[in-house]
């Protein structure tokens, strides 16, 4: 490895929504994180690694900062806030379409108790006039000592090049932290469980999209080139998993198809996907149930 190495750890915060996700996978040019609609769609820190001849830049995608009202959402706060510390740069995204608000204002308490260095990025500028940036930079320039202000559009991937050389001048010498193949620190497990819980996210509202979870109970190669998966949808209630399971089986039936033609593609296998839908009343105040789905910060 050249002695001129660089590496080093990123992570962007930001309110639900604002396409913290999207970024990461413009960046790593696959989808390490899901996306939706929907706000606190991501749960948990996913490390989207990219690495090149000269350098390995991990990038930490963390749940948008909101008001909790579960014990769910006070993990997911304090997951995204403890990145802030050890990180050689912090990325704070805001929506261009989105006023400032209390969340920002939450978020930039924050941000100013650090010494890391910041970048503000205003994201989404494909949905605003270009005369409209000035005022969003004015809104925000003297919130925090910002380093840069970078205007991007994750989602077609506007300026994102530009950025990415910014974020590479910031990154330490350093040693490669994985493997230069890998993309991602979370395993296969974790990601199945995300591209299920992505396709009811997607076809899903109100109360249902927070109140799912989803735990993939067994993965068993059957042959070369066949996969059998099996996993549960947890809801909070009754009601809930009868939307779920939708009339006739089709809502289901909807979810299940969907989400094995991307696995297909991901894993590059065929595979048998079982859905079942269960209640576990109440699990996102329950914290033997939280640290039994894996949403422990110890
Ligand atoms: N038009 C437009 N939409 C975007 C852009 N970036 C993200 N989106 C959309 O915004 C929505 C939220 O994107 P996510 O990447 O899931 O947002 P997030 O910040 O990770 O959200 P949480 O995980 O809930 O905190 C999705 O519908 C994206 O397609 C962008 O640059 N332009
Ligand atoms: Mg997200």
């Amino acid at each position: 490895m050249a002695e001129s190495f660089r590496s080093g750890f990123v992570t962007i915060v930001g309110r639900p929504n604002v396409g913290k996700s999207t970024l990461i996978n413009q960046i790593i040019g696959e989808k390490v994180s899901i996306i939706s609609d929907k706000i606190q769609t991501t749960r948990h820190t996913i490390h989207g690694i990219l690495t090149d001849e000269d350098m390995q830049l991990i990038l930490i995608d963390t749940p948008g900062i909101h008001k909790p009202k579960h014990k769910l959402g006070d993990y997911m706060v304090d997951v995204s806030i403890n990145t802030l510390n050890d990180v050689d740069l912090v990325l704070f995204m805001v929506n261009a379409t989105e006023g400032y608000g209390k969340g920002d204002e939450f978020i930039l308490k924050q941000l100013n108790k650090i010494d890391s260095p910041i970048f503000l990025l205003i994201n989404k500028v494909d949905l605003i006039h270009p005369d409209e940036l000035f005022s969003i930079i004015d809104t925000y320039k003297d919130t925090c000592d910002f380093e840069e202000i970078v205007p991007v559009s994750a989602l077609n991937g506007n300026n994102v090049k530009k950025l990415l050389s910014l974020i590479k001048e910031r990154l330490p010498n350093g040693p490669k932290y994985y493997e230069d193949d890998q993309l991602t620190n979370r395993s296969d497990r974790f990601m199945i469980s995300e591209i299920i819980r992505e396709k009811v996210l997607l076809h899903t509202k109100e109360e249902i999209p927070h109140s799912i979870n989803v735990i993939v109970e067994t993965m068993e190669q059957t042959s070369k080139q066949k996969m059998h998966i099996q996993a549960t949808i947890i809801t909070e209630r009754q009601t809930q998993k009868g939307i779920l399971i939708g009339k006739k089986g089709q809502m289901l039936k909807t979810i299940g198809q969907e989400a094995r033609l991307e696995l297909e593609d991901i894993i590059g296998k065929n595979i048998f996907l079982e859905l079942w839908v269960k209640v576990q009343k109440d699990w996102r105040n329950k914290q033997s149930l939280l640290t039994q789905y894996g949403f422990d910060s110890n």
